[in-house]
C-alpha cells in the first residue's frame, strides 16, 4: 500500500488573531482528514522568503513576508486521500473578495485596502510543493 497523501497547512496571522483558527482547522476536519501534526510558531522573514520562493520579485513579495512574520502562525500537516486537491477546495480561490461563499476565505476573508491578501490559509498545491513545506516548516 502507498503512503497516504499528505500536504500542509498554516493558518495565516489574521486567521489567528482573528480567533479563526478553531473553525477553519474544524472545517478541514470534518471533511475527513486527519491532522498528523500541528505547532503554533512565528515565521523567520528567511522561512517565509523560502515558502514563497516562487513569488520572489513580484510586488507582493515584500508585503507578504511582512504579513506572514506579523504574528503566529498554526501550521498542520493533514493526511488522506486526495487532501491537496480537498483542502484546496474547502480554501477557495487566492481573492477572498471573490472566493465563493462556502470556502474558507469566501466565508471569513475580504479585502482590506491593502496590498497583500490577506485570506486566512496556505494550503500546499502540489505534491512537490507539499513535500518541499512540510520539511521547511517540520523538518
Ligand atoms: P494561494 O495561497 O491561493 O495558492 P499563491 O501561492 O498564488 O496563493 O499566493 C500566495 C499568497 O500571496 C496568497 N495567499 C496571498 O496572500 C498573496 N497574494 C497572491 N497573489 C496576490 C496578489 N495579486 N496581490 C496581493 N497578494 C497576493
Amino acid at each position: 500500500m502507498s503512503q497516504p497523501e499528505r500536504t500542509l497547512v498554516l493558518v495565516k496571522p489574521d486567521g489567528v488573531e482573528r480567533g479563526l483558527t478553531g473553525e477553519i482547522l474544524a472545517r478541514i476536519e470534518r471533511k475527513g482528514y486527519q491532522i498528523t501534526e500541528l505547532l503554533m510558531l512565528n515565521a523567520t522573514p528567511q522561512m517565509l522568503a523560502e515558502h514563497y520562493e516562487e513569488h520572489q520579485g513580484k510586488d507582493f513579495f515584500e508585503p507578504l513576508v511582512n504579513f506572514m512574520a506579523s504574528g503566529p502562525i498554526v501550521a498542520a500537516i493533514f493526511e488522506g486521500d486526495r487532501v491537496i486537491e480537498g483542502i484546496r477546495q474547502l480554501a477557495g480561490i487566492s481573492d477572498p473578495t471573490l472566493a465563493d461563499a462556502g470556502t474558507i476565505r469566501g466565508d471569513f476573508g475580504r479585502d482590506w485596502g491593502e496590498s497583500v491578501q490577506k485570506n486566512l490559509i496556505h494550503a500546499s498545491d502540489s505534491t512537490l510543493s507539499a513535500e518541499r513545506e512540510i520539511d521547511l516548516w517540520f523538518g
